[in-house]
């Protein structure tokens, strides 16, 4: 018998609504779901991704059992044991060791928004680990650390047709990125007149379209930041009577931001002065102006805080804050928040203060969290806390290395490959081999979980609910029901920690039996019930504006959650958690030694600024190597230059090069893109997942990863980021082809 049930993908963010035909538990066909949110018929047109569901669900590539390790580590020798022979196990190891050292010997590792993950962090919470090792430090924190201190809480670009008479699209390519919506209404965007800005050192898709494009010099965006409000406050295009009721600071910020005019941010930036004019005068006299960053500046180091404070200042100084057509500060849910979810209220003082952050990184850390929550909350919204505290991976990869602070011997893999995404792979893979546990949670035998000790077999899309709410800090939820139970013996990852967790006595915490149940029990206070979500596919609030001005119990305004009750150009609360009153730009960190780059250039190679990964369909990170169509259309992991670049360096396209800096090499194809010159710009994530996974060649990992290269050396000294851009490698062509071009 045929039953059609609605479902998701999860192959990106958007999570579109489908209708599965399912015959006997299993699916036999899948359909786009008009009916339900999010359908876009053009979207689906564009998207290669979503075909992949139906041979993902039964792909023979997929873990379907749990895997115990039983070779040497990495070996790639599994046996398959029962469920409750892996929980078991894992949690006799995890109680050793926790014995021995202390909870926080287990640390977790997480990557993008694959999954939900406070069930991990309930765990981790709950064990009395605070070490969760994640990238949220070069993805999203900065911006909501930043944002969130300078306004009270985070802010989303409201783009509204009518309204939004200029927008600034500062380091992020949603044309590869973001395929889907968003980028479509750039499109309509950039039709109507209005004007738009594009900062980015490629000429990407949405450049193309762009009034002004700003081909910025990597990680100096904070200096173009400056030289804006230097030419809106000079022109006097400020919105005075917003700067005057609502911003603390304005005239310590003028007399800062003087030194940076536009003559002196053209030669820091490369970009002409004439056109840093331009654009603030844009900016400056739009009625409302809107902004979005990406990752760009998410990855820069040193300078990541500096630039998202100086774009926070942009937006206040011009009045832009909490306003239609400009941006919005999101409202605290109505469901139950992320923070809630994670329980971390359950993680004892003396278990947070073991956190490898604790003083080392200031802000990102258990005590950075509790000062700013002490502000931010004023206003009753919480920041999720397991994300903006998670433990920079040099300290939990020292911890493994040396036993210092104290030894971190077991790890927890939730939706990550670490191998192919965390910097330096090389320091990476050392640490992890020499640990005594490794959990792995995925859908694949990935480099990663090649190298545990056990891996366990994850429920993907169509298989799971899906209640998207990006952290938790907005009051919008979307997804759908699960279409069919679990193939095989996959379960998801919230079955996986709340089993693990009852083992350890955390039964009180994990009252529902499934994550459908969870999910239903986190809606419940909309006043939404589970049935009417997956009917519609999402639970949403429309934004309200000038929340600021909204009277308060006293009846007067209730202003911003920030220590002065106003929007913070001076902040009265970074220089206590090692940050400065004002922005400042730091400098470029270099990862190549003089010695390596006379060496390179004896070998007729060249020293040059590199940028990593940004982002192409129809990857996304590691991921989707497997798809033998993807494969067949993007075949080779590619460096691109400008074709002046190249032909100064005497590169051709198509020539093999090999990229070094002092953490290791990887080999490229190289290709010609428009872009500024005297700069890189190399894909990330590629592995054979056709290759046998383990030793020796692990998927062929060590090939064409850009992470070789890279390092997580804490850098900005709040919140520890690290840099992916605004680095350096050497750069020479090799004779011989890579894997890929010779068609292994
Ligand atoms: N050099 C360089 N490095 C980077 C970046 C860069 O730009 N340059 N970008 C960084 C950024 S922003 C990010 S977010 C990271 C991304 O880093 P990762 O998140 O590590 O990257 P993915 O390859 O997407 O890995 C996801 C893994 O999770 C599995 N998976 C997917 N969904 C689920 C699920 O629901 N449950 C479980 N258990 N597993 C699942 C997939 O099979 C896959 O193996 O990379 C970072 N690393
Ligand atoms: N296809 C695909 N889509 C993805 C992902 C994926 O791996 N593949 N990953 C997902 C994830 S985890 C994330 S975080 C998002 C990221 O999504 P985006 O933020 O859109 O990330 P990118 O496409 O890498 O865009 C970053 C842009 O910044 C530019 N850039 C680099 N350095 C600098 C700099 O110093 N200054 C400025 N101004 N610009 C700079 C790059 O040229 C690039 O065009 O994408 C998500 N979507
Ligand atoms: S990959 Fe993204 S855009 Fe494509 S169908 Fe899936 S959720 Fe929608
Ligand atoms: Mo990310």
């Amino acid at each position: 018998m045929q039953e059609i049930k609605p479902t998701n993908c999860h192959y990106c963010g958007y999570c579109c609504a489908f209708l599965a035909t399912v015959e006997d538990g299993r699916v036999v066909d899948l359909s786009p779901d008009p009916s339900r949110y999010p359908y876009d018929d053009r979207i689906l047109a564009g998207c290669r991704r979503w075909r992949m569901n139906l041979d993902a669900l039964d792909g023979a590539d997929r873990v379907n059992y749990p895997l115990r390790r039983v070779g040497e580590r990495g070996a790639n020798q599994w046996e398959r044991v029962s469920w409750d022979e892996a929980l078991d196990d894992i949690v006799c190891s995890l109680r050793e060791l926790a014995q021995q050292h202390g909870p926080e010997t287990l640390a977790s590792a997480i990557g993008g928004p694959h999954a939900s993950f406070w069930p991990l962090h309930r765990f981790m919470n709950l064990f009395g680990s605070p070490n969760n090792m994640g990238i949220g430090q070069i993805c999203w924190n900065p911006r909501i650390w930043m944002d969130a201190l300078t306004f009270g809480w985070t802010v989303e670009a409201d783009i509204t047709p009518g309204l939004t008479e200029c927008l600034f699209i500062w380091g992020t390519n949603p044309a590869q990125s973001d395929n889907s919506a968003f980028w479509r209404a750039i499109i309509q965007f950039s039709k109507s007149g209005a004007a738009l800005v594009v900062i980015d050192p490629r000429r990407t898709q949405v450049a193309a379209l762009a009034d002004i494009w700003l081909p910025v010099r990597p990680g100096t965006d904070c200096t173009l930041a400056l030289a804006f409000m230097h030419v809106i406050i000079e022109e006097n295009l400020i919105d005075r009577a917003f700067v005057d009721e609502w911003c603390h600071g304005f005239d310590e910020l003028a007399e800062h931001v003087e030194k940076y005019t536009p003559a002196y941010a053209a030669q820091v930036c490369g970009v002409p002065e004439s056109d840093i004019r331009k654009a603030a005068r844009l900016f400056g006299e739009a009625q409302a102006a809107a902004l979005v960053s990406g990752r760009g500046i998410d990855q820069v180091g040193v300078n990541v805080a500096p630039t998202h404070r100086a774009i926070c200042c942009l937006r206040a100084i011009t009045g832009n804050v909490d306003k239609q057509g400009a941006c919005v500060l999101a409202e605290a849910s109505d469901f139950v928040s992320e923070v809630v979810m994670e329980m971390t209220d359950a993680l004892a003082p003396e278990h947070r203060v073991r956190c490898l952050n604790t003083r080392r990184t200031p802000l990102q850390s258990y005590e950075g969290y509790e000062k700013a929550r002490a502000i931010t909350e004023k206003l009753g919204r919480r920041l999720p806390e397991r994300y903006l505290t998670s433990a920079a991976p040099d300290l939990v990869l020292r911890a493994m290395e040396t036993g210092e602070p104290y030894p971190v011997r077991a790890l927890i893999v939730n939706a990550t490959n670490p191998l192919l995404t965390y910097a330096d792979t090389h320091r990476v893979f050392k640490a992890f081999m020499g640990l005594d546990l490794i959990v792995v949670l995925d859908y694949y035998m990935t480099p990663t979980a090649s190298i545990a000790d056990y891996v366990l077999p994850i429920a993907g899309a169509i298989e799971r609910p899906i209640f998207q709410v990006h952290g938790g800090v907005a009051n919008n939820g979307y997804g759908g029901p699960a279409a069919v139970a679990p193939y095989y013996e996959r379960r998801t990852d919230y079955e996986v920690f709340r089993e693990l967790g009852i083992r350890l006595g955390q039964e009180q915490a994990w009252p529902e039996e499934t994550l459908e149940e969870a999910f239903a029990a986190q809606l419940a206070p909309t006043g939404m019930d589970w049935e009417t979500y997956c009917r519609i596919g999402l639970y949403y609030q429309p934004p309200a504006y000038q929340k600021h001005l909204k009277p308060g119990s006293d009846g007067a305004p209730l202003g911003f959650a920030t220590t002065t009750g106003k929007i913070e150009l001076a902040s009265e609360f970074l220089p206590q958690v090692g940050g400065t009153r004002l922005p400042e730009p730091g400098g470029h960190v270099s990862l190549c030694s003089p010695e390596l780059v006379a060496e390179a250039e004896a070998q007729g190679g060249a020293h040059i600024r590199m940028i990593t990964g940004s982002r192409k369909q129809p990857y996304n990170a590691s991921m989707y190597f497997n798809n033998p169509a993807f494969r067949e259309k993007s075949p080779v992991p590619v460096a691109e230059m400008s074709e002046d670049t190249a032909r100064n360096l005497g590169l051709e396209p198509g020539c093999t090069v090999e990229l070094a800096t002092d953490q290791g090499s990887a080999r490229f194809v190289l290709a010609i893109a428009k872009m500024r010159d005297d700069l890189v710009n190399v894909d990330y994530g590629w592995w054979h997942p056709e290759w046998t996974p383990g030793a020796p060649e692990f998927g062929g990992m060590w090939e064409s990863n850009v992470n070789c290269l890279t390092t997580c050396t804490l850098a900005e000294p709040m919140i520890g980021t690290w840099s992916y851009n605004d680095i350096d490698c050497v750069i020479r062509r090799v004779d011989e082809p890579i894997s890929w071009q010779n068609g292994r």
